[in-house]
């Protein structure tokens, strides 16, 4: 006779309950004494959204040290969008670990990384003829981008936007627009980057309908007295910004800029690296007005939370570069590679493009009654599972960060996990796991709504 534990162990991925559970205050005390640990070992420049410290996590949930169950409206910055700790992943990366850990691409190559990179070539947008390689995060993959770009047109001038988040190395937080935090006294910056305006529908100064022509035309003004168009190697841009506050350009504005590359031989840089893998509502953001890049950069959700990132792009280009001219001692690490594997077979199998487009299907209209009662919501916008709002002193477009602030921070005490965005930090932006059910999705914007009213 079997004596049944009445506390089986739980593990994470989607066995975990998927519920809301809160059995301390948020953060509770196992967190609040790592989190002081924390404080003494690492410096405050690496910052902390929400301290709970976590043991476990799948579907929709995160479970901390204290026994709390938190929905997940943030998938580690929209990395884990198959869900965390994923069926499919967990197999695949368990196997590979016992087989082999790593050996360097470059020194004796294995065959995961190449079908990786087959994938690739063959989802991203466009049907030419494409080459990939493999490197660790996003911003390796964006300034790698910029290296091929620079190589292959022998052009040194980058072109980037207003609101634009590339990264945290030299070159990538150069591109970057916000100072503070991510580049205030860090200089000096990287040379030969220009920063145009952005067509920002709900800030633009003549109104949303005349911003993607206008917009576009200043930049491509600007770009032809100021910088030469002759010697742009690329265009970088986020098809939605991701940082700068879910901004999605107004339609047309990439269309735009993409001919004036075309017609001028500039690469156009598509940084996918938050928008990618389903996340939209689409395989790649780019997919919404036909956008077919010439580099597309790819991380966060390609590989369900093993650090991997991307280069995909033209044959011609990336052909372009010597011998020994691109790599990286990790890039394309068998464990990433694996994971990268099972994270493509999910999201086909479990048709995950159409479960974002039925994420924003529930959230958007939701949001949108909540705007129309409380007049802090100035905006709600977002395409599938990338959805925010930016809030605003009621009855102007002035940025409200210090409401956004403290409904997140009611948010966090009511169990579920949101983040912040924006240039003004007056953004609340929701990138649930696509693992997520209904009901809790429900659940989060309730509890969003709740934190709203409150404040
Ligand atoms: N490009 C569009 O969103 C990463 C940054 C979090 P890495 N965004 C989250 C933080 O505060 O550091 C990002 C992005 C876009 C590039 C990057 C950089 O990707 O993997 O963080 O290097």
């Amino acid at each position: 006779m079997s004596i049944e534990s009445p506390h089986q162990p739980v593990t994470g991925g989607p066995s975990l309950p998927q519920e809301r559970r809160l059995v301390t205050e948020i953060p509770g005390p196992r967190s609040r004494e790592m989190f002081a640990r924390k404080q003494a070992a690492v410096p405050p420049g690496i910052g902390t959204t929400l301290p709970v410290f976590v043991t476990h996590a799948g579907g929709g949930v995160v479970v901390d040290a204290d026994g709390n169950s938190l929905i997940d409206f943030g998938s580690g910055i929209a990395v884990t969008t198959v869900g965390n700790a994923a069926p499919r992943v967990v197999e695949r990366v368990q196997k590979q670990v016992a087989d082999f850990t790593h050996t360097c691409f470059m020194v004796t190559p294995y065959e995961s990384y190449v079908e990786v990179c087959e994938k690739l070539n063959r989802l991203t947008p466009g049907d030419h003829d494409k080459r990939s390689f493999l490197v660790n995060s996003g911003a390796e993959a964006v300034e790698n981008a910029v290296k091929v770009a620079r190589h292959a047109t022998g052009r040194q001038a980058v072109v980037v936007f207003d609101h634009g988040y590339h990264g945290r190395t030299l070159l990538t937080m150069t591109l970057t627009a916000k100072n503070m935090p991510y580049k205030h006294r860090f200089g000096p910056y990287a040379p030969e980057v220009y920063r145009m305006p952005m067509a920002y529908p709900f800030r633009w100064p003549t109104g949303p309908e005349n911003c993607a022509e206008e917009a576009a035309a200043q930049a491509i003004d600007a770009i032809t007295k100021q910088i030469g168009a002759e010697n742009v190697a690329a265009i970088v841009i986020e098809p939605i910004q991701g940082e700068g506050g879910f901004i999605e350009p107004a339609k047309g504005f990439l269309p735009r800029l993409l001919e004036f590359a075309k017609a001028n031989g500039i690469v156009f840089i598509a940084d996918e690296v938050q928008t990618g893998f389903a996340r939209t509502g689409h395989l790649f953001a780019c997919e919404d007005e036909g956008i077919v890049p010439d580099i597309i950069c790819t991380a966060k959700g390609i590989a369900g939370g093993l650090p991997l990132a991307a280069v995909t792009g033209r044959a011609e280009l990336l052909d372009a570069v010597h011998v020994g001219g691109l790599g990286g001692t990790y890039g394309g690490n068998p464990l990433a590679c694996e994971a990268a594997l099972a994270v493509l077979d999910t999201i086909e199998a479990d048709n995950l493009v159409e479960r974002a487009r039925r994420i924003g299907d529930i959230m958007l209209p939701r949001l949108r009654s909540m705007a129309e009662r409380f007049d802090v919501i100035g905006d709600v916008r977002g395409r599938g599972a990338m959805i925010a709002i930016e809030l605003v002193t009621p009855g102007t477009k002035e940025p409200n960060a210090a409401v956004t602030g403290e409904v997140a921070k009611r948010c966090h005490a009511e169990g579920l996990v949101v983040l912040t965005a924006g240039t003004y930090g007056n953004v609340l932006r929701f990138l649930p796991p696509l693992a997520i059910s209904d009901e809790l999705l429900e659940e989060g914007l309730s509890i969003l709504e709740k934190a709203l009213s409150s404040v």
